[in-house]
């Protein structure tokens, strides 16, 4: 496919198709955001998970199995702050804190995360280009029978055992995207905008959520496809099978097609949804029916190369 890519992505379902890509474009046409609602700060360091999984990803780093992490990690400081009596639900690997410990120093130095995403990059030898959604600092919450929580209690603390009743991004409305993020939605050698297999809800949805960012994609010149996260009824991982549950939505890809509305100019559905095409169909959306779990590399070349042919078949 001729001219640049741009990728949405959340955690490891939109690692896997970022991977995908970057094995199909060029490395200077391809641009991933990824979410940042995730981040928070802990034990003193900046840590941004999202990014994270998606850079050890496209540096052939990740911890595949773990789906966030490091592959070969150890855990040295885990286990020498748990015998301290410290915090460790979260669980931050030893090689994995370096990053969280360089992007903190940056940042206080004043670099922008943008910027420190850059150079975290650089130093992965990640050649594609990374950004955060934004520089300024979201932070999704999910509102529970507790009340409202910070998302990494709910999704790792008390592992999406409670039920979700609202979810908001706090710092929403006073954020700006990223600038390279601005730039990418106005580059005219924009051809393709990729929404990866995230949870639409709490990876997609800040990143939509953001000023003016759903208005530049509805109605964009590039084609916007999406990749449904729901595969025969049920997520791949995490909880976004639960959300639509809980937010009263049937939980099959039709419904994400729905849910994403008049921003989509096409929609990806696995080969075992084949009975959710006319349903997306009569929303007024072209589909592609095609292999979407990314489980070898074959497989995340693959749905990427389909995904940019179908993008290309639409512009
Ligand atoms: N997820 C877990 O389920 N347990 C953890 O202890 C954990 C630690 C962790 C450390 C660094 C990092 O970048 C991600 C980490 N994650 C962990 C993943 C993360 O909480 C979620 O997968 C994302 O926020 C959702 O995309």
């Amino acid at each position: 496919m001729s001219g640049k890519v741009l990728a949405l992505s959340g955690g490891v379902g939109g690692a896997k198709l970022a991977f995908g890509l970057s094995q199909c474009v060029a490395a200077d046409q391809l641009c991933i955001v990824a979410n940042t609602g995730d981040d928070f700060s802990h034990l003193g360091v900046a840590i941004c998970p999202d990014l994270d999984t998606v850079m050890y990803t496209l540096a052939g780093l990740a911890n595949a199995v773990q789906g966030w992490g490091l592959e070969g990690e150890s855990w040295q400081l885990m286990s020498a702050l748990d015998r301290l009596g410290g915090e460790t639900w979260f669980r931050l690997g030893d090689r994995d804190m370096a990053t969280h410990l360089r992007r903190t120093a940056l940042l206080a130095e004043g670099l922008s995360l943008e910027r420190v995403t850059a150079s975290l990059c650089r130093a992965l030898s990640v050649e594609q280009t990374l950004l955060p959604m934004s520089d300024d600092p979201v932070r999704t919450q999910v509102h529970t029978t507790q009340g409202w929580l910070a998302f990494q209690d709910y999704f790792v603390r008390q592992q999406c055992a409670p039920q979700i009743d609202a979810i908001r991004f706090q710092g929403i409305d006073s954020a700006t995207a990223a600038q390279g993020f601005r730039q990418a939605l106005v580059d005219p050698a924009l051809s393709a905008i990729v929404i990866c297999p995230s949870n639409p809800f709490v990876s997609v949805d800040p990143i939509l959520a953001l000023p003016d960012v759903r208005e530049a994609l509805i109605g964009h010149a590039a084609p916007v496809i999406a990749v449904s996260p729901i595969i025969a009824g049920a997520a791949l991982k995490g909880p976004a099978a639960k959300m639509m549950a809980a937010l009263a939505m049937p939980v099959c890809a039709s419904a994400v097609a729905a849910y994403y509305g008049d921003l989509l100019d096409g929609f990806v559905i696995d080969n075992a949804d084949s009975s959710e095409r006319s349903a997306i169909e009569a929303l007024g959306l072209p589909v592609l029916q095609v292999n979407t779990i990314m489980r070898s590399t074959e497989a995340k070349i693959a749905l990427a190369a389909d995904c940019l042919e179908f993008a290309a078949s639409l512009s």
